[in-house]
Parts: structure tokens; C-alpha cells; sequence
């Protein structure tokens, strides 16, 4: 199986990345994942994208916060389809991270998922290995009828309570 790439922009992104890794973790899809900023160190962002696909990786997830131009930096240096995370930091809630990531310019696309959306970049990434992976979709089907019970369960017991 493909790896996922994982990188963020900052330590202080982690704890959004956590639910990414525990997310493929329980698919039991292997990752890396490392701290790269587009700003900071754009030398190793756009080594990491030059190479991505040559050292096993089928898709990238990307996160950063304020203005954050992370996933676009390593999308323009791969065609590896790249997921960007905008994440909430200490101002605008968030908003900056939002438009910086998901504005991209034709020729150069970024899927953007929900600020601090580190579950629903995995489960998509995880979706881009299935197109090509059955077990791995049949894993994904599973967990969405799991997650569908989980929500009837709690139905039940409201409706329960309300009678
Ligand atoms: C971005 O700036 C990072 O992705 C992070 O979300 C934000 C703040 O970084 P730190 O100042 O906490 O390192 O590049």
C-alpha cells in the first residue's frame, strides 16, 4: 500500500495532526509525518514534494495555520493529489488558514477540508488509496455503518428519555 504523507507547518499544528495519525492508524494505513513550514524551511517542503512520489507515497495531507500556503507549496511541486488542513491559530479563528489554503489558482489544486479537519483529511485520503485498494474500501464502508450505529444508538436513547 501507498504511504500517506503528513506535514505540518508547525509543532504547535500537532494536535489537529494527532486525529490524522490515529485516524489511518485504526485503517492501518502506513504515513510519515513531519514538521515543514512553507515559510521557514521552504527548501525542505519542496524536497519533500519533488520526492513524494518516488519514495511511496499516493497522497499528502498538508496542514497549517494564518497564512498558510503549506499545501499549496507542496502541491506545486507534485501531481500526488494534496489535502490541506487549515488550522485555527490565535486569530481570525482560523478564516486566514481557510482562504489561504482553499484559494488556490487553476492548474495547482489543493482539496481543502474543514478548519482543523485532521479526521476528514485521513478518511479522504483513505479514500484516494480505496480506488484502487477493495480491502481497504470494504475497512471504509465498515467504519461508516460502525459511526451510522453509533448515531441510532443515541436516537434510541433520546427517544428513550423523552417518553
Ligand atoms: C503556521 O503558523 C503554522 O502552521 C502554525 O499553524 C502557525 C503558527 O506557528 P507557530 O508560531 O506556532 O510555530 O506556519
Amino acid at each position: 500500500m501507498k504511504k500517506i504523507g503528513i506535514v505540518m507547518g508547525s509543532d504547535s499544528d500537532l494536535p489537529i495532526l494527532r486525529k490524522t495519525m490515529d485516524t489511518l492508524a485504526s485503517l492501518s494505513i502506513p504515513y510519515e509525518c513531519h514538521i515543514y513550514s512553507a515559510h521557514r524551511t521552504p527548501e525542505e517542503v519542496r524536497d519533500f514534494a519533488l520526492n513524494a512520489r518516488k519514495n511511496g507515497f499516493g497522497c499528502i495531507i498538508a496542514a497549517a495555520g494564518m497564512a498558510a500556503h503549506l499545501a499549496g507549496a507542496i502541491a506545486a511541486n507534485t501531481t500526488l493529489p494534496v489535502i490541506g488542513i487549515p488550522c485555527k491559530s490565535t486569530c481570525l479563528d482560523g478564516v486566514d488558514a481557510l482562504l489561504s489554503t482553499v484559494q488556490m489558482p487553476s492548474g495547482i489544486p489543493v482539496a481543502t477540508v474543514a478548519i482543523n479537519g485532521g479526521v476528514n483529511a485521513a478518511l479522504l485520503s483513505a479514500q484516494i488509496l480505496a480506488v484502487e485498494d477493495a480491502e481497504l474500501a470494504a475497512k471504509l464502508d465498515a467504519k461508516r455503518k460502525a459511526d451510522a450505529a453509533k448515531v441510532l444508538e443515541k436516537e434510541a436513547a433520546l427517544q428513550a428519555e423523552l417518553q
